[in-house]
């Protein structure tokens, strides 16, 4: 590789990718590992934690898998270290983890509202919380915040998610302005509408066999007029994860094919 290269290199690094068995971290952890990396990743139950790390060897990637709540702070600051004596100090951190519950808000209950802020925006915390330490100690971290559309946009039936992710946002802005003297980079990642199990209900062909309104509506305000891929998030996040990006500091990323620069086409 020529020098110049070399800054978007992650050999010798150690990340964590949360909620990473499959879908968008999945795909992330992939790129890490290309650029170099040892992978380290969890989920919320070991029959995830299995699948996932099977969909890794089948990858050739030797992650280390690991079963987490990160909601659950305990969980998240024995794992950090247990990570720490396995394969290594944590250098890049990705905060993928997250849910959505689509309900119209007078119809969402408390508790359903609070669990979604609590995994899309407590946890991020919670795991930015149990890093940081250890970067500071090596002079140096990257800490990725996967956003959303909805950290810019609301639409009917996501309040929960979009109050999270909006927040999550001005977290990403927060940890830059705290940790960015300790040369820790901390940005997000704003994927568009990408094609995982998490907006499949969004794309379900209809029993007429025709395509979900959804699904046309999105691709009418995509420039790109698709769905995002997993693949085009890897090279943004390796971006973001290397040295290339060393004064890139409290920037939302948007992959997302031009959605938030565009009106949207005519019907
Ligand atoms: P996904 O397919 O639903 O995957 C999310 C992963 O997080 C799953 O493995 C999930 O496990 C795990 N998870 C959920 N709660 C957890 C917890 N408490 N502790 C540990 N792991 C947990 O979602 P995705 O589409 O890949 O999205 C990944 C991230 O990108 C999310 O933060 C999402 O909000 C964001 N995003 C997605 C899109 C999109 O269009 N897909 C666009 C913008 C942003 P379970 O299987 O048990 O739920
Ligand atoms: C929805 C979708 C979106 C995407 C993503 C867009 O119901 O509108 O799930 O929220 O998941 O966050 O960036």
């Amino acid at each position: 590789m020529n020098d110049f290269l070399e800054h978007f290199s992650l050999t010798g690094k150690t990340a964590w990718i949360t909620g990473a068995s499959y879908g968008i971290g999945f795909a992330i952890a992939k790129a890490f590992h290309a650029a170099g990396a040892r992978i380290a990743f969890n989920d919320i139950n070991q029959e995830l934690v299995d699948k996932g790390k099977s969909a890794y060897q089948a990858e050739g990637i030797d992650a280390h898998g690991y079963v987490c709540d990160v909601t659950d702070e305990d969980q998240v600051q024995s794992l950090v270290k247990r990570i720490q004596s396995e394969i290594g100090s944590i250098d890049i951190l990705v905060n993928n983890a997250g849910i959505i519950r689509r309900v119209p808000m007078t119809e969402m209950s408390a508790e359903e509202f609070r669990k979604v802020i609590d995994v899309d925006l407590n946890a991020p915390f919670i795991c930015a919380k149990a890093v940081i330490p250890g970067m500071i100690a090596k002079g140096h971290g990257k800490i990725i915040n996967i956003c959303s559309m909805m950290s810019e946009l609301g639409r009917e039936t996501v309040s929960a998610y979009a109050a999270a992710k909006g927040g999550l946002k001005m977290l990403t802005r927060n940890i830059c302005s705290e940790y960015g003297q300790y040369n820790i980079q901390c940005n997000g990642i704003g994927p568009g509408y990408i094609a995982t199990p998490q907006t499949a209900p969004l794309r379900q062909t209809q029993p007429d066999g025709s395509r979900h309104p959804f699904d046309q509506f999105i691709c009418a305000k995509t420039p790109a007029a698709r769905w995002g891929a997993v693949e085009d998030l890897m090279g943004p996040a390796v971006f973001l994860a290397s040295d290339a990006s060393n004064f890139v500091n409290g920037h939302v990323l948007y992959v997302d094919g031009g959605i938030l620069a565009y009106i949207g086409k005519q019907p």
